[in-house]
């Protein structure tokens, strides 16, 4: 099985599906395409009709968008281990897990994830409004080691917004940064921060706010 991701210094959307299938040690190969600008479209276009990363190559079965690729991880190879057991758990799961899937664009758009940086930033009142609501979710759920107890997708998809408020120094909560800190100790997260560190390649469209 192989994953095509995007530059692991910046691609939020590769690193979900990344997170997941190396979190539960499930065997993959990953291959990096560089998301710099020239030629993008045609470099994506060679692996998926939607021209963007992450997709999931299984034999025959290439499955895009990032969501669709964790479903079917946890289908076919987690026996549904993704989202948790309980049915009304695993409904808020998928309802905070499609917020992020589809929402937070304020936050999205204002900081890119760039997991080499420490940047100060000016955000945007719309972008402080989302931190704010993100802080809700993380400290309401997050009794547990993880969000709905054990580590699951809905956690792979907070991981790349802890990355995020880590690299721009953003205020949390205890409760919130202590998930928050969770997530990037999580051992498939340090391995991809340590492949992250390695990258040399500059995106400068995500390349936000200044250094510190
Ligand atoms: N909704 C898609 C979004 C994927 C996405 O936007 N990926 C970015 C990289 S993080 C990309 O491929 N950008 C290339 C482009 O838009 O041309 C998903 O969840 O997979």
């Amino acid at each position: 099985m192989k994953l095509i991701i995007g530059n692991q210094n910046y691609s939020t959307w590769s690193l979900r599906p990344w997170l997941l299938l190396s979190a539960f040690e499930v065997e993959f190969n990953d291959q990096v395409v560089s998301l710099r600008d020239d030629g993008l479209s045609e470099r994506l276009h060679h692996y998926s009709q939607s021209n963007k990363v992450p997709v999931l190559i299984d034999g025959d079965l290439t499955v895009w968008d990032t969501l669709a690729i964790c479903e079917y991880i946890s289908e076919s190879y987690l026996d549904g281990k993704g989202w948790p057991l309980d049915k009304n758990q695993r409904a808020l799961a998928r309802a905070t897990t499609a917020e992020m899937h589809s929402g937070f664009l304020n936050i999205r758009n204002e900081m890119p994830m760039n997991v080499k940086a420490r940047r100060k930033i000016d955000l945007s009142d719309a972008a402080k409004i989302e931190i704010g609501h993100m802080d809700d979710i993380w400290a309401m759920h997050a009794d547990g080691a993880f969000l709905f107890g054990d580590y699951g997708i809905v956690d792979c998809f907070f991981t790349p917004v802890a990355s995020r408020f880590k690299t721009y120094g953003t205020k949390l909560s205890p409760k919130a940064q202590a998930y928050a800190d969770r997530l990037l100790a999580h051992p498939a997260m340090q391995k991809w921060t340590e492949a992250a560190l390695l990258e040399t390649e500059i995106l400068p469209v995500d390349e936000a706010g200044v250094d510190i």
